[in-house]
């Protein structure tokens, strides 16, 4: 198949109630969907659509949206629009003259992966070979204003049926909403911490405070680049380490494993170049003994769906970032929308990603549109 033309369709879509993380607090999301049109061999044309997951401040990793977008359209796609012989496979190997940039190639992969499989009428959950139709069900909570709201935000969250808690946590407002959210819900409940690399091995006594509280994992305590530093946190927690953004790639995954610097890896496809890159994380860690589990960037409805396909594979045996979407949006730009019930979402199967794009909702949400031509 060859690529013939790319809209970038630039959205902005508001949050149902802020999201604060270490680093920063979101009211909005923004991202673009890349609409790919493709012909095939046999001459039919045919669309796929591509979520870009970069947020729009390089501070949770160096890639930002505008930057993305003027990637995929300035090197990425013009690398791809020569080739007759494209198709999904070949796509990483085609843009590995562009150094990093995992999001804005991801973005594009998925779109070329969502056409193909539209034109073949087959569903990502079918190519992946997952077995699984549902998937549990976690939610992300932001960290909030006090301990008190803490508690109340979760426990709306465990009465929707969430399977699994994570709390977003920075250095002030760690062990006190930690230790209230065990009190008040008991040790049952599946409870994790995210702190998105706001800590150094200088807060190792704190952090070791949180294996009080038996929690599944903590996400991200020390920085990206700190692979050594994990490892050596590693041995003085009993809590297991799981990394978010020190794994932007199957190469980083394999050397975290390598040093034992992590116990469980949260794999996020846009992160580590693509949903390929994704599986190949998955199949690493599985040969290694390492659980992992689907993480989020508050994908859109297509974003989540083609998560849910992925979270399906035997590998994942955490339950991931995959909330319903109204966890997020009041309204979604997808036809049919991703619903958490009894602490599971069911894998949307349908062609491609598995569900189909509301064009109505794209143009209601949409602040730009850009048009490249190949
Ligand atoms: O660290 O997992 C993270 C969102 C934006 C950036 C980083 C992270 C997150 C989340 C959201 O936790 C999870 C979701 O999409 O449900
Ligand atoms: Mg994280």
């Amino acid at each position: 198949m060859r690529l013939k033309h790319l809209s970038i369709h630039h959205l902005e879509l508001p949050l149902v109630s802020p999201f604060t993380t270490s680093f920063m607090t979101q009211t909005h999301k923004r991202c673009f969907l890349i609409e790919a049109q493709v012909e095939t061999t046999d001459g039919a044309l045919v669309t796929g659509w591509g979520e870009n997951v970069a947020l729009d401040r390089p501070f949770y990793s160096a890639e930002h949206l505008d930057g993305a977008a003027e990637v995929v359209t300035r090197w990425l796609a013009p690398a791809l629009a020569a080739r007759e012989d494209l198709n999904p496979e070949r796509v990483s190997g085609l843009l590995s003259h562009v150094i990093g940039q995992p999001m804005a190639k991801a973005s594009l992969e998925m779109a070329i992966l969502d056409a193909a499989l539209r034109a073949q009428g087959r569903s990502f959950h079918d190519y992946l070979g997952a077995v699984r139709t549902s998937v549990p069900s976690g939610v992300s909570v932001g960290i909030q204003d006090s301990t008190a709201d803490t508690v109340r935000v979760i426990g709306g969250y465990i009465d929707e049926g969430y399977a699994r808690i994570k709390l977003k946590i920075r250095p002030g407002a760690d062990i006190a909403p930690v230790a209230a959210v065990r009190e008040e819900f008991g040790d049952d409940l599946l409870f994790q911490v995210d702190a998105n690399a706001a800590y150094t091995l200088a807060d190792a006594t704190t952090l070791a405070k949180l294996d009080d509280y038996g929690l599944l994992l903590i996400e991200q305590p020390l920085g990206e680049a700190d692979l050594r530093q994990h490892s050596q946190l590693r041995s003085s927690l009993r809590t297991p380490i799981c990394l978010d953004e020190s794994i932007d790639s199957p190469e980083a995954a394999a050397d975290a494993i390598a040093l034992r610097a992590v116990d469980i890896i949260n794999i996020k496809p846009g992160r580590v170049g693509g949903y390929l890159a994704a599986r190949k994380i998955h199949d690493l860690a599985v040969a290694n003994g390492i659980a992992v589990w689907c993480g989020g960037m508050l994908e859109t409805g297509l974003g989540r769906a083609a998560n849910a396909a992925l979270a399906a594979l035997d590998g994942f045996t955490l339950p991931g970032d995959i909330s319903g979407s109204d966890r997020f949006f009041a309204e979604d730009i997808t036809t049919t929308t991703i619903r958490m019930h009894d602490g599971i979402v069911e894998v949307p199967r349908g062609s491609g990603m598995g569900v189909d794009i509301d064009r109505a909702k794209v143009e209601k949400y949409r602040t730009r549109l850009q048009e490249v031509a190949l």
